[in-house]
């Protein structure tokens, strides 16, 4: 009841902003309609330029440049050319690529890649082997707006398109009419979300498209509006800018790592972001805090930080939180980091429109905020009434942005949570935004909502992660955005937002995850047992299970639900999330070194069953598991009242992690799920890095032959100090295995002691650096080692 009087209030501001969003959009928005087709004509000649070639049509021109051998950038003009906020590099070595013209196209070719360009336009990407990877039509311009098609392949699987509540494969999705389903590309706010939902909060226009021949990546450097769907043919459908898209091809993993060389990479996280996270919509004060961890201590369950949300702050105003109900707040958050307990602080990107906001009237001076474009301010409703939106697209608003953050991180606030930032605001009716005619500094180029719209999130997590940089050189930055676009990886992390407390929705978050990984997004989790409800104790409970393994480990929750924690559904729950919690302190080792490789690789550590294997085509659509890096095979439960569940199995072998059993790969088997136990395989092959306190654990996992190699990585776990790179190199013979470590980098060894646990198979003998183990047992105790040799019975 209180609740909804709350939103009550909003209801007439909302209903004034939704009219005159109108009426400026009616006035100044460009007629649809009456353009016409323009194609690009007949093929008139060829030019060659650094890069590749100039290719002129009859009424468009085309250029093609290759960046590396095998990722080349299209460009079809006519056409606004983007700012290149999405790339991360632009300077790339030159590439030797060769023409060749023939009677009724062009072929243009590097090593591995070969493109054909027909007289009227038609695009065809080829492999080393000479297999159409894919096909292009000629585009088409409608004014402004243009279609882009391409053919797609029968049996063609498409993948990413940023953060999707759809199937994996995005191309198996129907619509209510059991048509080809449409994706929109517009950032958006779809509060309370389950499964089917579009658009959500992050809109990227890349993907993958996978079929026998191959697989490619497409990326779009196009951030207006914009719908694709996948049917025999894919279009992508713009309402503004340019046709400038890259494509490579290769391998999943090959792709993602292009797609990250040009967009950035993720930096490394500091080691106690992969911790757990506890949050709630409602912890009003200290006092309500500091009460919650003492209960995560008194029962004994890891905690690496708490989150502040928006009823901390004064009247929900960015970069505050209020100084009564926080009265000290600066010896709080020392107070939490004694016990470990790192505070993050939720910002909302609305500032408040009033003489008595500093920070509007510091915006004001600057003229920092969007405005209509008769020059009058863009007021919104979002919390606390009407506010004012920076305009992200102009670096000097970046940079004021940036000195806000200086105060809170002065007293030690360790990262920051944007919230809103699609940018999303209260309406009575129409898009939940800000008015497409608002005015952008798009860097002093001049544009509109239409263009700034998609990236207004990660320009926003661009400030945040300049202001730490800045401000606290010492320490990594950690920031989570609610919205962004391609590139947000280079300054955030995100979370899957405010989606439902339901098995549908649990299901659902794992695709999310893992496009949003296929999409160059490698860390984010959800909320665990969803946002908006009361989840059961069973499904929070297989809901948190299944979250251990995602990068993003948090619990959080809507102010009008029950507050939930490890602890609210009593025993048997709170013992098992006890062990839960525990299994991803002790494999704290794994993952740290698999945020080492996504910054040298651009890998999300969530992936999907086919990143291993893209040839078989039965992994193409297991959308309800996922890999943990490549060692681990996780199976959560997604259905109430399972005690058990079935998984189609990669090549090569498995062990089962709860009991050694090995399995071999390419077959479906079932697997135990009693409610303490999420289904979950190792490898066979991995070094599995864990830890026990100040002890590491390797756990060996040995091959069934041939070699294999593993490795773990350290460093201080925050700041830009030394690190340490320990490789482990497995060869398995006849009878048993050798591990041989190798040590690379500067940091000092940070463990106090080694034990090396080998499963699945018993040991005879074992020698370390050529001495014999008296009493081998299948756990080593040792030190630093040059050789492990284990002789199995
Ligand atoms: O700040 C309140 C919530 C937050 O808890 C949630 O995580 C965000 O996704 N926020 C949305 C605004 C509330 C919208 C109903």
């Amino acid at each position: 009841m209180l609740k909804s009087l709350f939103y009550l209030q909003y209801i007439p501001q909302a209903f004034l902003y939704s009219l005159k969003r109108d009426r400026y959009e009616r006035y100044y928005l460009p007629k649809r309609g009456s353009e016409s087709l323009v194609t690009p004509g007949k093929l008139l000649q060829i030019k060659p330029s650094e890069r590749g070639f100039h290719i002129y049509f009859e009424q468009a021109e085309l250029e093609i440049d290759f960046l590396t051998h095998d990722l080349v950038r299209l460009n079809w003009s006519p056409g606004l050319l983007p700012i290149p906020y999405a790339i991360a590099t632009q300077d790339w070595d030159l590439v030797e690529v060769s023409l060749e013209e023939k009677e009724d196209c062009a072929i243009i070719k590097s090593d591995s890649l070969t493109i054909e360009v027909t007289v009227n336009g038609y695009v065809r990407f080829f492999n080393q082997a000479v297999e159409v990877l894919r096909e292009e039509l000629p585009p088409q311009w409608y004014g402004e707006r243009l279609v882009h098609q391409a053919q797609l392949r029968s049996e063609e699987h498409i993948y990413g398109l940023g953060e999707r509540a759809s199937t994996l494969n995005l191309r198996a999705a129907k619509n209510p009419q059991q048509k080809p389903k449409t994706y929109q590309m517009w950032n958006y706010d779809p509060a309370g979300y389950g499964s089917g939902i579009d658009p959500m909060y992050i809109c990227i226009p890349v993907y993958m498209g996978l079929h026998q021949a191959g697989s490619y990546l497409v990326f779009y450097e196009n951030s207006f509006r914009a719908e694709f769907t996948f049917a025999d043919v894919t279009t992508a459908a713009f309402a503004g800018g340019s046709l400038r898209y890259y494509m490579t091809i290769g391998e999943p993993a090959d792709l993602i790592e292009r797609y990250t060389q040009l967009t950035g990479r993720a930096s490394l996280p500091p080691r106690w972001a992969l911790g757990y996270h506890q949050s709630r919509w409602g912890y009003y004060t200290e006092a309500a805090i500091r009460q919650e961890v003492a209960a995560f201590q008194n029962n004994k369950l890891p905690l690496s930080a708490v989150h502040l949300d928006i009823d901390c702050q004064v009247a929900h105003r960015p970069f505050t939180i209020d100084p009564i109900r926080f009265p000290d707040l600066d010896g709080f958050i020392q107070e939490l980091l004694q016990l470990g307990v790192h505070v993050i602080a939720i910002n909302n990107p609305g500032v408040k429109f009033s003489r008595a906001s500093n920070l509007f009237i510091e915006g004001q001076i600057l003229n920092a905020f969007c405005k209509y474009p008769d020059g009058q301010l863009v007021i919104a409703p979002v919390w606390a009434g009407g506010k004012a939106f920076p305009d992200f697209t102009n670096p000097k608003v970046r940079l004021w942005w940036s000195r806000q953050y200086a105060y809170l991180l002065d007293i030690g606030v360790a990262g920051f949570w944007h919230d809103m930032n699609e940018p999303a605001t209260f309406v009575s009716w129409g898009d939940r935004t800000l008015p497409q005619v608002a005015q952008h500094s798009m860097e002093g180029r001049g544009g509109n909502h239409r263009e700034a719209h998609n990236l207004y999130g990660m320009l926003e997590a661009e400030a945040a992660y300049e202001s730490l940089r800045q401000f606290r050189p010492e320490q990594r930055p950690f920031i989570v955005s609610r919205s962004g676009w391609a590139g947000l990886q280079r300054y955030a992390w995100t979370w899957t937002g405010d989606v439902a407390s339901t098995w549908d929705a649990l299901r659902q978050t794992i695709s999310i995850i893992v496009g949003l990984g296929l999409s160059g997004i490698p860390y984010s989790g959800s909320d665990i047992g969803g946002f908006q409800g009361n989840p059961t104790a069973e499904l929070y409970l297989r809901w948190f299970q299944m979250a251990t393994f995602f990068t993003f480990y948090r619990t959080h929750c809507a102010i009008s639900v029950v507050p939930r924690t490890p602890w609210t559904y009593g025993e048997p729950y709170l013992s098992i999330l006890r062990r839960f919690l525990q299994l991803r302190d002790r494999l704290m080792p794994y993952f740290y070194t698999l945020a080492w490789e996504t910054t040298q690789k651009g890998y999300p550590p969530v992936r999907p069953l086919f990143w291993s294997d893209w040839t078989d085509s039965q992994l193409w659509d297991v959308e309800d598991a996922f890999c943990l890096g490549d060692a681990l095979l996780v199976c959560p439960i997604v259905q109430p009242g399972s005690d058990s569940r079935t998984i189609y199995l990669p090549k090569e072998h498995w062990y089962d992690f709860w009991n050694d059993t090995l399995i071999r790969g390419r077959q479906t088997i079932d697997l135990e799920a009693p409610l303490d136990c999420i289904p979950l395989l190792v490898k066979a092959g991995s070094i599995l890095p864990m830890q026990d306190g100040e002890q590491l654990i390797l756990h060996v996992y040995p091959p069934v032959s041939g070699n294999n190699e593993g490795c773990v990585y350290s460093d201080a776990g925050d700041g830009y100090g030394k690190f340490r790179l320990d490789k482990f190199y497995l060869n398995r013979s006849e009878t048993g295995l050798e591990i041989t470590w190798e040590q690379q980098g500067e940091f000092e060894f940070p463990y106090s002691s080694i034990q090396l646990q080998v499963h699945g198979i018993s040991i005879q003998q074992a020698w370390i650096d050529e001495q014999e183990v008296l009493t081998p047992r299948q756990q080593i105790e040792c030190r630093l080692f040059k050789q492990v040799r284990l002789q199995f019975n």
